[in-house]
């Protein structure tokens, strides 16, 4: 922990997101009074968001929980005891002991919401427990990417801001508010002012799509088709990087044939989108050198999850654009220990790892050793294929934020035992049997960004200590020391002595650097072609071939949708879009922050005004949105910056101001009406379609009670 006397600022990065903006700390008398960007850190320049300044309430907020708690009453009762972090660890252990001894360990599932920063120990825990389940959102959500990217060219190629690219296509990404992953806005911005042309690929009017030179309004679902559309324009007209096409990519003849079956007059009525804008923007991005592709998880939630990822790629790659400066980029991080080498995925013996629950049916998911979470729900729930026992989760709240959300209430309600680490008492933190409380970035010691590609390290420094929380690596740390597993610290500092070691610093150096960035260095495939089966950018992938899917993209017609389901779209008229995130929260997180829930107090669903009309709905009515699985209610803003057919509805809420246990968890979710089903997944991935359901709207009376 930092020493703290007087009035000090002290210099760390947020992960009020996925993080990687730097910040001062200003701290007096041992209290931080202030937060402010650096400017001296590139990714962020001395910007900051609202949820990372918002964190001065967050930490210090009263509703937090401080100490472990475990349940005195029933399960969901609301009834808790505070107990000591020894008492906390004894009962996991014990109790993980007897379910091994009974079950076998893959009767233990570990989980992680959204990338949390403690993925390289959550997953070490996992291996070396001997369970090969871990439930992350990382099926439809950016490791899908990586997993697509893994086999297609070997890692995710990410924008290259610094290499000022002259045009931009954003695809499913509304950057500007959304910060995520490898990218802050603040770069994008810059090259934009620098005049670089814009593409936006959106259903909806974003803030992009409305300064773009070209934007595409697509029906939501159809990216792959469309993109299809976009690769036939550039072979057509001979706009491909020939040299890169003969030297550097694998099944170019088949590509192209499969590229051919996608006409712009059928990509249109598939896409909604106009032939003569297809081109436009085809020519734009192929002929503007260099261009990159800036893509966001709207793409990753449907059926064509991973065949989005592959045409995406496959269009940096015949554009030439893929390595090259200002195009998308495999950036190089510091000579690390990698993630896959802390987390020590070779101490899973291959017998646990046959038993990973939809293994052998999403094999893509199988290799970034990741789990789809309905197959942990329903062995819960029947016993089947084997019973699932304990489930450990960090970080995360699915009966909010996961796919048909009373299943999810239902499993975690019912599964024998339940850890939460959290920040607060969430509906999910409810159901559990023990709650423990975790530290925010201002409370850790950690290497911010180990986890992602844009080949930086942010070290985030331990300011202030609150209550009894800590920093989810000690968790993991101190429960498999008492589990007796060999390869642990003794603090988990020495675990990033450990990851730095091959760079020649350790934490006590890094800790006082603003940054550390590996070398960039662009079109490594000269020297070593790319890490990919036949060495090439796969357009036609091998690994695909073996696995027995399709090995060139297509596009399939989303399950439920007026073209699949014309008989149900009857009743159920609208497409409903989910899950378009606002600035000021991030997915269930802070409504309990007055300085944010003030910006945004109501659960919106963007309503064109020709579709609220016939409905007798006005801006600002509270709605009822329907699909066959249930029905919610959200506040209407009515726009012309969408399409009458469609519907988009903010997901992540639930209401800590309501003070019974469930937190009103079911009034305004729009996971009561996502759907599960196997049917929609991605084939390889296991994703979940999250983006495109029908619907129907109406008027309600009052608001949720
Ligand atoms: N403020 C805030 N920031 C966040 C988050 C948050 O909850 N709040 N969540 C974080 C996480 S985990 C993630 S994954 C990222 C996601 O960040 P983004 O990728 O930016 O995700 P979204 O805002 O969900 O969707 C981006 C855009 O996709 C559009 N879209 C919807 N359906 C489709 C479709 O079918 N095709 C296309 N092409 N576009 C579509 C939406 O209208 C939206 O404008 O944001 C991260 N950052
Ligand atoms: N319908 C619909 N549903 C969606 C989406 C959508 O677009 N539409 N998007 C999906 C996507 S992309 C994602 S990534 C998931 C996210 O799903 P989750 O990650 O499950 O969602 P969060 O609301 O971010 O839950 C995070 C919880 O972790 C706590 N927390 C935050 N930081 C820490 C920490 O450092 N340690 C611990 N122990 N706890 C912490 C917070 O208080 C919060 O309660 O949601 C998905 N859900
Ligand atoms: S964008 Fe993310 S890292 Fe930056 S200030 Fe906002 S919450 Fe923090
Ligand atoms: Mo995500």
């Amino acid at each position: 922990m930092v020493e703290l006397s007087g009035e000090q600022v002290i210099r760390s990065n947020c992960r009020g997101c996925h993080g990687g903006c730097g910040v001062l700390v200003h701290v007096k008398d041992g209290r931080i009074i202030k937060l402010e960007g650096d400017p001296e850190v590139p990714s962020n320049r001395g910007t900051m968001c609202s949820k990372g300044l918002a964190y001065l309430q967050l930490v210090y907020h009263p509703d937090r929980v401080k100490y472990p708690i475990k349940r005195s009453g029933k399960k969901g009762e609301g009834k808790w005891q505070r107990i000591s972090w020894d008492e906390a660890l004894d009962t996991i252990v014990n109790k993980y002991k007897e379910i091994i001894r009974k079950y076998g360990p893959e009767a233990i599932v570990i989980g992680q919401g959204t990338g949390r920063d403690y993925a390289e120990t959550l997953y070490r825990f996992a291996n070396l427990l001997g369970t090969p389940n871990v439930i992350t959102a990382g099926h439809m959500c950016y490791v899908s990417r990586l997993g697509a990217t893994l086999i297609t060219c070997g890692a995710l190629p990410v924008c290259d801001y610094d290499g000022h690219p002259k045009c931009v296509m954003v695809w499913g990404n509304n950057v500007v508010w959304t910060h995520a992953d490898e990218y802050k806005a603040e770069n994008l911005s810059r090259v934009l002012a620098e005049g670089a042309r814009l593409i936006v690929i959106d259903p909806r009017l974003t803030y992009l799509a409305g300064r773009a030179d070209i934007w595409l309004q697509l029906r939501p679902g159809t990216d792959t088709a469309l993109a299809l559309g976009i690769a036939n324009v550039i072979i057509g007209e001979g706009l491909y990087d020939k040299e890169f096409v003969e030297k550097y990519t694998h099944g170019w003849d088949k590509f192209v044939e499969r590229v051919q079956e996608y006409p712009l007059d059928k990509v249109e009525k598939i896409t909604w989108v106009p032939a003569a804008k297809i081109k436009d923007a085809a020519r734009l991005y192929a002929k503007t050198k260099p261009a990159c592709i800036q893509w966001g998880v709207a793409i990753e939630q449907t059926i064509n999850c991973t065949d989005n990822n592959r045409i995406l790629t496959d269009l940096m790659a015949i554009t030439g654009n893929l390595d090259a400066p200002g195009g998308n980029v495999f950036f190089t991080p510091p000579p690390l220990r990698t993630l896959s080498q802390f987390a020590m995925h070779r101490e899973l013996s291959a017998e646990q790892r046959e038993k990973q629950l939809g293994g052998n049916t999403y094999k893509l998911a199988q290799r970034v050793a990741l789990v789809t979470p309905k197959m942990v729900w329903d062995a819960i729930l029947t016993g089947k294929p084997y019973p699932v026992k304990a489930v450990q989760l960090h970080g995360s709240n699915p009966v909010i934020t996961r796919a048909n959300a009373r299943e999810v209430y239902k499993a975690l309600k019912q599964v024998d035992f339940l850890v939460v680490a959290d920040f607060f008492l969430t509906p999910t933190a409810e159901l559990a049997d023990v709650v423990l409380p975790a530290a925010t970035w201002l409370e850790v010691n950690y290497l911010g960004g180990y986890f992602l590609r844009h080949g930086y390290l942010f070290p985030r420094k331990k300011i202030v200590q609150i209550g009894e929380c800590w920093q989810d690596q000690k968790i993991f740390n101190e429960l498999g020391k008492r589990l007796g597993q060999k390869n642990w610290f003794d603090k988990v500092e020495d675990a990033w002595d450990y990851i730095l070691e091959p760079t020649g610093l350790t934490w006590e150096k890094a800790k006082e650097m603003p940054y550390i960035r590996g070398e960039t260095e662009y079109r490594k495939y000269e020297k070593k072609g790319f890490s990919t089966p036949t060495k090439k950018v796969e357009l036609y992938s091998t690994m695909f071939e073996e696995w027995g899917y399709d090995p060139l993209p297509r596009y399939r017609e989303i399950p439920e949708s007026p073209v699949s389901k014309p008989e149900m779209a009857k009743e159920y008229p609208y497409i409903l879009t989910t899950g378009a995130r606002c600035p000021v929260f991030f997915h269930s997180e802070h409504r309990m922050i007055p300085w944010l829930r003030e910006i945004h107090p109501d659960p919106i669903v963007e309503i064109h005004p020709q579709t609220a009309e016939k409905h007798g709905i006005k801006d600002g009515d509270w709605v009822f949105i329907e699909s066959p699985r249930g029905r919610i209610k959200q506040r209407a803003k009515l726009t012309t910056g969408i399409d009458p057919r469609v519907v988009a509805a903010q997901h992540g809420w639930w209401f800590p101001e309501v003070k019974t246990p469930d937190h009103g968890w079911d009034k305004s979710n729009i996971n009561i009406l996502t759907d599960n089903d196997p049917a929609g997944y991605d084939v390889a991935m296991g994703s979940t379609n999250l983006r495109v359901l029908l619907c129907k709207i109406y008027l309600a009376e009052e608001e949720p009670e």
